[in-house]
């Protein structure tokens, strides 16, 4: 699938609300509104990647950053015991907003494998 617009792209213009908990030049992140655990953050980048599998040499920083954008959230909502970092990726990796995400997922005892 081609990069277009998606929800996240309006969440990203303030087209639509979202709770969001941080932004820079590059990141945004804010809470899913359907959490899977006591602490569910999404952290996108503001260019519209469709999918982990669309990314490329030039997207390494970006990708770095989202990373450590990913670590400061989850210090800042408090996960001081840890939590898990999912990039679901096109069909099988069930992926259904195409505009690449790192879920941050926390607050509770994670399972593996997952579902
Ligand atoms: P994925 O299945 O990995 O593509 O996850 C997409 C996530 O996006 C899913 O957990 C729900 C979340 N989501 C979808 N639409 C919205 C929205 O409009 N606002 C927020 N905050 N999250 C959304």
């Amino acid at each position: 699938m081609t990069n277009q617009e998606t929800i996240f792209s309006k969440i990203i213009r303030r087209e639509i609300p979202a709770n969001i908990v941080y932004e820079d030049d590059l990141a945004l992140a804010f809470k899913d509104v359907n959490p899977q655990a006591p602490v569910h953050i999404l952290v996108i980048p503001k260019k519209p990647i469709a999918k982990l599998a669309d990314a490329d040499a030039q997207d390494a920083a970006l990708l770095g950053h989202l990373l450590l954008t990913a670590k400061r959230v989850a210090q800042e909502a408090g996960l001081k015991n840890g939590y898990r970092v999912v990039i679901n990726t096109d069909a099988d990796g069930g992926q259904t907003v195409y505009h690449l995400h790192l879920h941050i997922l926390g607050g509770r005892q994670m399972a593996w494998p997952p579902g």
